[in-house]
């Protein structure tokens, strides 16, 4: 197949993913919208039907909760292919959705469509509705000034060894008998085990049962770990918040502010045995044991660390294609399994706006190259083995269609 073909073969994954207003991330193993998959399609959209970009977004904080929360996902219809669905979650909400969130990616894919193809009234509605969402993160989800997470799906990077010391310490007394769906759909040997499963459920559990009291989840419940990656992404996305509020000819002190408090705390997610940002416990300060990709997003917020770049190179030196989800220089890497070593072309992307941002032009051709390769060898599967390029997880992949479009078949990008 030509790049031009697979353009087409792209364009079609994402308009048949179409429920109407939102995309589904792949049909059976992820029936429902999925906030951060979402802020992709868009970016994907924007590169044939910039209307359609700007639908997938609304739709999405269409059912932005009070507090401005922006849920991780929203049931819009049923669908007993997925578990666990919203009787399980029992949040209470029109629509249905989760309790928690995901990587707050909106403003910094915003930015970047309202660049490429404009659309400054849809941005302006969606502008507060952008801020209030960001304060969530600062009211619901920081400790020492870090953005953390309180359930490992959160974090989008469900299964990996970062969140191994928090997930240590789950209690799942009380955890019934409950049937998985995902094994259904994908080889079980990819997915996070039944151990990760009951630990999972125990949060959504304790959730379920403090009325989502977000506050009480973060200061009681049974995980908390500070992210370096959504401690960056929320560093770039308020920064790219206040770019946009420029833009609309309205103040961006508040989001810049925020940008350069949380910046001020990273020192307290620098791990000296790592030499690099890790994930860090809350409850008990234990550092996670390996470098993932949470700390190759460090130049989207414009943290620049020698030593932590070196390691780094280190690591993308280590495979074939691109940015591993986990060093395989560590025991706890596995090439197939789930956020626990293989590369996800979207988190490519979005490690390549840092790269581009930081003037690293050459770092950022390879990741492209290395991540169209993928997709040119394998499909628009989910994720990839890094070592041999083999496709993994679901097929017909939303937003691995959408950064095929957006950035991996673009010189421009
Ligand atoms: C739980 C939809 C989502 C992605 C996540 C990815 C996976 C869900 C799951 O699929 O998570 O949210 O059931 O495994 O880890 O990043 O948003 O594509």
């Amino acid at each position: 197949m030509t790049d031009e073909d697979l353009d087409a073969v792209a364009r079609d994954i994402l308009t048949s993913n179409d429920r109407g207003g939102y995309t589904i991330p792949t049909a059976g193993l992820y029936p429902f919208q999925w906030n951060w998959d979402s802020a992709f399609a868009a970016w994907g959209f924007s590169t044939f039907d910039a209307d359609r970009a700007w639908t997938e977004l609304e739709t999405l904080f269409s059912a932005q909760w009070t507090t401005g929360m922006v849920p991780h996902i929203v049931f819009h219809q049923e669908d007993d292919g997925y578990f666990p669905g919203p009787d399980v979650w029992a949040t209470g909400t029109t629509p249905a959705t989760s309790g928690i969130s995901q990587p707050p990616v909106a403003a910094i894919l915003a930015r970047l469509i309202h660049d490429s193809v404009g659309g400054t009234e849809r941005l302006r509605a969606l502008y507060p509705k952008l801020l209030a969402w960001h304060r969530w993160w600062r009211e619901s989800r920081m400790a020492h000034g870090i953005a953390c997470v309180a359930h490992p799906w959160e974090s989008g990077r469900d299964n990996c060894p970062d969140w191994d010391p928090g997930m240590a310490n789950v209690d799942t007394t009380g955890i019934g008998p409950y049937q998985r769906r995902d094994t259904g759909h994908v080889d079980a040997a990819m997915r996070p085990g039944k151990e990760d499963y009951d630990r999972y459920l125990a949060m959504v559990k304790f959730g379920r049962d403090c009325g989502w009291d977000q506050e009480k989840i973060r200061d009681d419940g049974p995980f908390l770990m500070g992210d370096p990656a959504i401690t960056f992404i929320l560093v770039r996305a308020n920064r790219d918040l206040a770019a946009i509020a420029e833009a609309l000819g309205e103040d961006g002190a508040v989001p810049a502010a925020w940008a350069d408090e949380m910046e001020a705390a990273l020192p307290w997610l620098w791990s000296e045995s790592l030499q690099a940002y890790a994930a860090r416990d809350v409850r008990t300060g234990t550092f996670a044991g390996t470098i993932s990709s949470g700390a190759a997003l460090g130049l989207l917020a414009g943290v620049e660390n020698a030593a932590m770049e070196e390691k780094l190179a280190a690591m993308w030196d280590r495979v074939r294609y691109g940015i591993p989800s986990n060093d395989p220089a560590t025991p706890s890497f596995e090439p197939r399994r789930y956020w626990r070593g293989p590369t996800w072309p979207v988190v490519n992307a979005l490690i390549a706006v840092g790269l581009k941002s930081a003037g690293r032009i050459a770092d950022e051709a390879r990741l492209r190259r290395e991540t169209a390769e993928l997709i040119r060898r394998g499909g628009f599967y989910e994720y990839f083995d890094p070592m041999d390029g083999t496709a993994c997880g679901g097929d017909q992949f939303t937003w691995t269609a959408a950064i095929w479009l957006a950035w991996a078949n673009r010189e421009d990008a």
